[in-house]
């Protein structure tokens, strides 16, 4: 971290705030340390994490720092360059470009496009500018592309988007199900709380749905490598197994449910055989039956489920597929039961509680429906109110390409990453006559095409509220002044409002926004049928009615509270654990429905030119688009760079090879990254995670291969399944900087940028044939002084290269080059560049290529939190005999703190028992 660009404490005292990151809302207390850094823990009254961080959000004071930030206002000039602009000057481009767009044209030329990371407060306001004033639906989000299938899925079920259970249901099941889900890595905290129940409850069963063998599974009593996109076959079938074997619950179907037989006829039609659907599926047929008869058996049970579900061309019925095997069990509404959406980014539930998607209107209201628009325009007085559905993501990018939509705001989101064919999305940047970009950082790959860059302020700067994957509300409180000009999302946009003429955005802080959500939700809920006429609802389970009329202290005070919130006749405010209780559905004849969901193959099917199924997805360390989680050295440490997991049997068929470069390409387009196995892939497919992009990678954007096809009822797309080919990505050498300066890689064929402690990493690779490689060191390395302390050493015969830069007696850079991809260890160099000075055994070491005492290279880091590597935990497994987790943990401190790294740490056990037992053998 650059000292000059220090955050600045606001106060010295402990903030409690919620993490910026996953779904599971964790609560975080800040405090600023006496050295100046930021002490982050996790907070122990906050219900979801009591506590406990995972290790992304224990790293967060690694991730505040100004460097890259976007701190003022920028517009791109006549030449092309960005310049700073006073505020006044960019808010009046955007305001008036936006308002002469939509007189020429009319108001479905322009749209927002913002995202599941924005506080509610700032969602609130944009959905209010586009819906009721604009007059235009054309605003959607990023959780198009992760919860609308979820969405969809409770709303076609309960007539509402409603998450029955909380997280203590996790605790009361006797079974939980996750399907779609490596909630080890992506829900850390929410999976110890899991895990933590065969604790207490040696009978509790964890079964894994999920094509890879994820760290998931590690923990799992079953796992079923379900063949991808086959999930509706397995709950249909599930379905007609519970129907068939007794286990339906025919008192709760009768009095709260429609559409069985329907739904059960089409379960029965291809799915009533197990081992038809054993085969379609391609699971072993006992562990399929073994599932099933585990569910019909178990009552407590919870079926979590995330985006191997929602991200599918069927995501919407595979979420109403799991939603009938609880339907027809009546399992639901009751603690330790019912189907649960775990979501993905920290205010997902909150964008939907606004009604930030295209199809939807505030506070659980529908679009289309004629009673809730007059409900919602009523409410706000605004002069239009938007009555059709706007463009759903991946629609609106085409809509901006072929010229349909002229202006386009983005806010807290990375469409040119993180869209499907993300090359259409480049196009329609390029074309657009105005792209606004509100974000913390200043070059992502969608500001490099934005016209207008407007600095927002970022986690512990700004204040509002999110909500959980559980309803559950939590402030995010700021600690931090605001740096440079930025100003909270909320605040831009109501400036932008006002400039276009518009009242109704005049707010004296977000506690004044929410209060006007909490009102809204409340207003004209649940009034009288013939109030509104016949069949047509107003009953919205969802209500911040007891928090109507809060005020700036009490929403300073606010302590995690979940939705629906009422306020008792004493005055008291409380918030519901558990919605559905009352077994009263939102549909208007109050009851659940059963939809009917016909099985269907994912859009494109593998074929000679594209053989293998990519599926995309995340890694443990990273978040996203590596904007923040990317500036941390402990997060980089896990995995630093992008990789295409495969089959060992598929990379010989392809002609690939363990750490050496692959290129894969699909109809849409292309990326490179590094071989690996041993991520449970299955034969027939590849993984690759989503994170790494233009910024961080020469190549490796994943997005720009994703197939545009969408679930037809929530326009979510098929990230899980595009067909591919790999080939090799022949180069004719392999290397690595690390460095204490930037670099210029212009030139070199392939790179990736890792972020270290005291040094920047650069993973390389090169087409070119370097005949003298010391002079082409020393340039790209800027050491052209003859003096200088460089060690060196060559191999012409296998083109082994290395040389290191010193200055005084401290390792300043260092290059290593081979004709194979068989370098020296990072960690171990990475140990050289903490050090104040070297000593001779590095310097030998330097030239040789590898430590000379043993124990130097601690190997990739498995355990982030206490920085231990596998070499060290693989060592310690064996000289000291150790059999469990808790034992490496008490031994080496690794899985200790957090506990992201468990799953990791066991399979490491089993993998040196396998091993050592077939040398015994
Ligand atoms: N570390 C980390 N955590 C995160 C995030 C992050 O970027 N990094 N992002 C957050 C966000 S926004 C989200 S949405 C969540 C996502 O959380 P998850 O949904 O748990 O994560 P993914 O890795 O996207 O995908 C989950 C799994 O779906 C499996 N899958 C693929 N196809 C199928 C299929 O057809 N059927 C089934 N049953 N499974 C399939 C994949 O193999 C993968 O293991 O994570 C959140 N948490
Ligand atoms: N292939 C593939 N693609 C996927 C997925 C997949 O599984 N596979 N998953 C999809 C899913 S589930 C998701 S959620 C998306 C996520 O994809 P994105 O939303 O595109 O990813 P992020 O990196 O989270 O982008 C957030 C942006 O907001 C900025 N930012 C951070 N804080 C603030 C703030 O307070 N205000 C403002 N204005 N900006 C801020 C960050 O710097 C960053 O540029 O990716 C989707 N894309
Ligand atoms: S599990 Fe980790 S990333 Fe998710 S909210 Fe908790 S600390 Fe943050
Ligand atoms: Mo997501």
């Amino acid at each position: 971290m650059n000292l000059s660009q220090t955050p600045i404490a606001i106060a010295v005292a402990t903030t409690q705030t919620t993490c910026p990151y996953c779904g599971v809302g964790c609560g975080v207390s800040a405090s600023m340390k006496q050295d100046g850094s930021i002490g982050i823990k996790g907070d122990e009254l906050h219900p979801a994490n009591q506590g406990r961080l995972c290790v992304k959000g224990s790293a967060l004071g690694e991730t505040v720092d100004l460097d890259g930030r976007l701190l003022y206002p920028k517009m791109r000039g006549a030449d092309g360059n960005m310049r700073r602009v006073a505020w006044d000057e960019a808010l009046d481009t955007v305001a008036s470009t936006f308002s002469a767009i939509v007189a020429e044209h009319g108001p479905d030329a322009v749209a927002l496009y913002v995202s599941g990371q924005l506080l509610t407060e700032d969602y609130y306001i944009a959905n209010k500018l586009m819906k009721g004033y604009i007059g235009s639906a054309n605003i959607d989000t990023n959780s198009r592309l992760c919860m609308s299938s979820a969405v969809a899925g409770h709303k076609r079920a309960f007539g509402e988007d409603l998450v029955p259970l909380a997280y203590e249901d996790l605790e009361l099941a006797d079974m939980v199900v996750l399907v779609g889900s490596n909630a080890a890595w992506c829900h850390p905290i929410l999976f110890q709380r899991i895990a933590r129940i065969k604790e207490t409850k040696p009978h509790a069963k964890l079964v894994v749905i999920d094509p890879r063998r994820t760290a998931t599974c590690e923990l799992a009593d079953l796992h079923l490598p379900v063949k991808a996109g086959t999930d509706v076959w397995l709950f249909n079938g599930l379905m007609s197994y519970l129907a068939h074997r007794g286990a339906r619950d025919n008192a709760f179907i009768e009095a709260h449910t429609n559409g069985l037989n329907e739904a059960l006829a089409v379960a029965d039609a291809d799915c009533a055989d197990p081992a038809t659907v054993a085969r379609i599926c391609k699971v072993d047929l006992a562990d399929l039956l073994a599932f099933y008869e585990a569910f019909a058996g178990t009552e407590k049970v919870v079926t979590g489920f995330s985006m191997g579900v929602n991200q599918s061309s069927a995501g919407t019925d595979k979420v109403n597929s799991i939603i009938n095997c609880h339907l027809i069990t009546g399992r639901i509404g009751k603690p330790g039961m019912g189907p649960f959406s775990i979501t993905g980014q920290p205010n997902a539930m909150g964008g939907r509680e606004v009604g930030g998607l295209a199809n939807m209107l505030a506070a659980h209201m529908d679009l289309d429906n004629a009673v809730h628009r007059d409900i919602v325009q009523g409410f706000w007085a605004s002069p239009r109110i938007a009555d059709q559905p706007g463009y759903k993501a991946v629609d609106l990018f085409r809509a901006i390409e072929d010229g349909r939509v002229k202006a386009v705001w983005v806010m807290a989101t990375n469409p040119m990453v993180s869209l499907p064919d993300a090359d259409l999305v480049r196009r329609a940047l390029e074309k657009c006559e105005l792209v606004v970009s509100s974000d913390i950082i200043e070059k992502t790959d969608t500001n490099a095409f934005a016209h207008v860059l407007l600095p927002a302020l970022g986690w512990g700067e700004k204040d509002g509220t999110v909500t959980n994957s559980e309803r559950r509300i939590s402030r995010q409180r700021s600690f931090l002044l605001a740096p440079g000009e930025a100003r909270p999302d909320w605040e831009i946009i109501c400036d932008v409002a006002r400039r276009m003429g518009f009242d109704g955005f005049h707010f004296d802080g977000p506690h004044a926004i929410f209060d006007e959500h909490a009102r809204l939700s409340a207003h004209r809920n649940g009034e009288p049928e013939a109030a509104v006429g016949g069949a047509a609802k107003s009953r919205r389970v969802f209500s911040l009615a007891g928090l109507a009329g809060i005020g700036k202290p009490q929403y300073d005070a606010l302590q995690p509270i979940q939705w629906p919130v009422q306020r008792l006749s004493d005055g008291s405010v409380v918030g519901t654990a558990r919605v559905l209780e009352d077994l009263r559905f939102t549909h208007a004849d109050g009851r659940a429905r059963f939809v009917a969901t016909v099985p269907r193959n994912p859009a494109n099917q593998t074929s000679d030119e594209f053989p293998l199924v990519l599926n995309t997805g995340r890694v443990r360390d990273q978040w996203h688009t590596m904007t923040r989680t990317g500036k941390s050295a402990t997060l980089a440490n896990h995995i630093p760079e992008s990789f295409i997991d495969i089959h060992p049997q598929d990379a010989l068929l392809y002609g690939v090879r363990e750490g050496g470069l692959a290129r894969i390409s699909s109809r849409w387009g292309a990326m490179v990254a590094r071989v690996q196995h041993g991520g449970g892939i299955p034969r027939g497919s590849v993984f690759v995670p989503i994170h790494w992009n233009d910024q961080s990678a020469s190549d490796a954007r994943v997005g720009a291969l994703v197939n545009p096809v969408v679930d037809p009822v929530s326009g979510e797309p098929e990230f899980k399944h595009t067909p591919v080919a790999i080939e090799e990505f022949r180069v004719a050498w392999h290397g690595f900087i690390l460095t204490r300066h930037e670099l210029a890689l212009d030139d070199i064929t392939h790179w990736t940028r890792v972020q270290g402690r005291d040094f920047t990493r650069f993973e390389l690779a090169g087409r070119s044939n370097i005949t003298d490689h010391a002079a082409w060191a020393r340039k790209l390395l800027g050491v052209d002084d003859p003096e200088a302390d460089w060690l060196e050493y060559e191999d012409l015969t296998d083109g082994t290269y290395r040389a290191v830069h010193v200055v005084d007696d401290r390792i300043d850079m260092c290059i290593f080059m081979s004709a194979r991809p068989d370098l020296p260890s990072r960690s171990w160099l990475a140990g050289l560049f903490a050090k104040q000075q070297l000593e001779d055994a590095d310097r030998v070491g330097l030239l040789v290529g590898q430590p000379i005492e043993k124990g130097a290279d601690a190997g990739p880091t498995v355990c982030s939190c206490f920085g231990v590597g596998r070499n060290t935990i693989c060592d310690a497994i064996r000289s000291k005999g150790l059999k469990e987790v808790g034992e490496v943990t008490a031994c080496l401190k690794a899985g200790g703190n957090c506990g992201s790294c468990v799953p990791e740490i066991k399979k490491l056990l089993v993998e040196i028992k396998t091993v050592d037992a077939a040398e015994v053998a």
